[in-house]
């Protein structure tokens, strides 16, 4: 995928920093330290769009991103992770607040990619998170993410037990890298095609 231009948008504590909504949005999710912002510079084809680190649970705000392509305008926006062990439980109500404001008020929103580590089985948040999702009809992704890490054919099990174990199509479920840039095509035509879905 050609990637004409990546920029930053704008970095957003609370629903007055969203930018005005344009171009059709894609909502990057997922456990903190999962890899959202590493996909997302893969994906953008750019080493240092999103700030990546390996100290999980930092980021408090959500950054959009404006990608340009030949055919296209989409905007990536990077959600703070959840799941931090180390978090408050205000911490927690005041992720949630501003993860629900952007996921519920959003009319450009056209997808979500939900982030899981092909090592790890999907929890509760996970599954609670698809069916919310769901209740308000935005269509949902799962990027399997650091596939890199395991042996070809352990990827493989892992990749089947884990899209037998969730509520969705297994062609929504890809298996990724951002490290070898595995799976990052059909990543972008899974989401050019809910870009192209006619609205609910
Ligand atoms: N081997 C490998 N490492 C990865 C991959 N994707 C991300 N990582 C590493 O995982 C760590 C976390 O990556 P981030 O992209 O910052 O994760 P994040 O989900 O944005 O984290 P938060 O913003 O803290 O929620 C970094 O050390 C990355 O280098 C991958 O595909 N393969
Ligand atoms: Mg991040």
């Amino acid at each position: 995928m050609k990637i004409l231009c990546a920029e930053w948008l704008a970095t957003a504590a609370g629903p007055g920093g969203f930018p005005a909504p344009s171009a059709p949005e894609v909502a990057f999710l997922g456990r903190s330290n999962v890899g959202k912002s590493s996909l997302l510079n893969a994906l953008a084809r750019r080493k240092k769009l999103a700030r990546t680190s390996s100290a999980p649970g930092k980021t408090r705000l959500i950054h959009f991103f404006r990608i340009e392509r030949a055919d296209r305008e989409v905007h990536f926006v990077d959600l703070p992770g959840y799941g931090y062990a180390k978090v408050s439980k205000a911490e927690r109500e005041s992720w949630r607040g501003l993860v629900e404001a952007y996921l519920e008020g959003r009319a450009t929103l056209r997808a979500a990619v939900l982030l899981q580590d092909l090592r790890r089985d999907f929890t509760r948040d996970e599954t609670l998170l698809i069916d919310w999702l769901r209740d308000r009809h935005v269509p949902v992704l799962v990027a399997l993410t650091k596939i890199d890490k395991l042996k070809p054919m352990r990827r493989a099990a892992r990749l089947r037990a884990l899209r037998e174990s969730i509520d969705l199509p297994a062609a929504q479920v890809i298996a990724t890298s951002s490290e070898t840039r595995t799976g990052l095509d059909e990543l972008w035509l899974a989401i050019d095609a809910l870009i192209d879905e006619p609205n609910e």
